[in-house]
């Protein structure tokens, strides 16, 4: 029995992915279909992928040419299979002629003429992109605009900024380049506020009203009842709000979190988050410079509300603040009865970026700048028992989000990954905070 291979992602399954299953099938009696994990293409940078692995899978499987579906994971793996499966020949599209030579150490490689006219991101592309606005008053809307350009379901239409002279660089790129509001909201369909925080509640009601969908730099307002006006507005209008905390996006973040909840370090005991930054070229809006809280604190919140939840009994605050009345350094520590949490900000200060979550078995250490990390660690009593972990992070987690943007909209409900407790949960510590 001659045993054949392939491999794919299969996303939104067309008549070259049928083609080569066909071919694939035809080259020996039994073929085994490696169908990639989402995680796995995400960190590959593949990262339009729309369907899920479940529906992929079935997409296959519906073809009725696959003996087995396996699930391709992780870098190396087809090694593993042929080995595992002892496979004779391992076959793919021509479009990655010679990419997969090194296989013929183990079997035989067939590369199968690639159908042309057709592909995923054809078809992606073919569906109307989000058009997105973007309003902000920084250099950071240039890194954003750059890593939309990664994202096919995404593509900038305007901009909105303060005066004129502010990123003329982006201007012969937009249709829209404003300084009004209003103006800009007239051909986007989703907006992106980066603006100062005591701007986006009008921004983002503006947007809703009008039903644009709005992912909004946290905190998304500075009262939980405005946050609270703003869901019902987005409820009845069927739009999105959506928070940008990008940490949120990011794969070994997500992974982090995962591991917690499964105990590998035994009961959560504490979370201590830093972040700090002198030069905060990404937090200024209208040229009011924002605070530490504003600026880090959704940030360095976001895995003490994730990991404890929001209902801690009590919270200390020390803030240090400058002429302008804005603090520039900010220690908040919660008690949760059975747990603890402190939060270090500072956009005047430096310290440690570190995250640490300690546990009664073991604590979770992600180095600095833990808020765009690409790497995590497991330790434990002994050393040996030590756990590394690194997944492949491109653009600190911008493109991801807008990814999961597109998803929102496109399926018409709020991504999962910031829950709306964790949400409230920030802008009721900026409210008893900063009042
Ligand atoms: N394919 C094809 N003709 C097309 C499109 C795709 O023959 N018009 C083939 C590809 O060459 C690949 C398979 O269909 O062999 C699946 O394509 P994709 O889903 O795009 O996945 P890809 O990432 O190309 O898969 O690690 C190996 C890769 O995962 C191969």
């Amino acid at each position: 029995m001659i045993k054949v291979i392939t491999y794919g992602t299969f996303d939104l399954f067309h008549y070259g992915h049928l083609r080569l299953l066909e071919r694939a099938k035809a080259l020996g009696d039994y073929l085994i279909v490696g169908v990639t994990a989402t995680d796995f293409d995400k960190i590959r940078g593949k990262i339009n992928v729309q369907q899920s692995l479940e529906e992929r899978i079935a997409a296959v499987r519906e073809t009725g040419l696959a003996d087995r579906i396996i699930v391709e994971e992780y870098e190396g793996q087809k090694i593993d299979d042929i080995k595992r499966y002892a496979i004779d020949i391992f076959t793919v599209g021509s479009d990655w002629v010679n990419y997969f030579d090194y296989l013929k150490e183990y079997c035989k490689v067939v590369y199968l003429p690639r159908t042309e006219g057709v592909s995923s991101t054809e078809i992606r592309s073919k569906a109307k992109p989000l058009r997105l606005g973007m309003v902000g008053y920084s250099p950071f809307l240039k890194k954003f605009y750059n890593e939309s350009q990664f994202v096919n379901a995404v593509t900038v239409a305007g901009i909105c900024v303060p005066s004129p002279d502010t990123l003329p660089e982006l201007k012969e790129n937009i249709d829209i380049y404003t300084t009004e509001f209003s103006k800009l909201l007239t051909n986007i369909d989703a907006v992106y506020l980066h603006s100062h925080p005591d701007k986006h509640f009008t921004e983002c009601k503006m947007a809703l009203e009008q039903g644009k969908h709005v992912l909004c730099e946290s905190p998304v307002t500075m009262k939980v009842e405005e946050y609270e006006e703003l869901l019902q507005l987005a409820e009845k209008n069927n739009c999105i709000l959506m928070e940008a905390i990008r940490t949120a996006y990011i794969t070994a973040y997500t992974r982090m979190l995962l591991l917690l909840k499964s105990g590998k370090i035994g009961e959560i005991v504490a979370v201590d988050a830093t972040c700090t930054s002198l030069t905060s070229e990404e937090h200024v809006g209208n040229n009011k410079k924002w605070g530490a809280l504003e600026a880090w604190g959704p940030t360095t919140l976001l895995p003490v509300f994730q990991i404890l939840g929001t209902g801690y009994e009590m919270i200390n605050k020390f803030s240090l603040k400058n002429k302008e009345n804005r603090d520039f350094f900010t220690k908040l520590d919660f008690s949760y009865g059975k747990a603890t949490a402190s939060v270090k900000v500072g956009t005047g200060v430096k310290s440690e970026g570190e995250l640490i979550v300690s546990g009664t078995k073991g604590y979770v250490y992600v180095p600095a700048p833990w808020w765009k990390t690409d790497y995590f660690e497991l330790r434990y009593e002994n050393p040996a028992d030590n756990k590394r972990y690194f997944y492949q992070l491109e653009g600190e987690g911008i493109r991801y989000e807008l990814v999961e943007l597109a998803n929102a909209v496109r399926n018409g409900k709020p991504d999962f990954y910031i829950n709306r407790s964790v949400t409230k949960g920030i802008i009721q510590v900026m409210e008893n905070s900063l009042s």
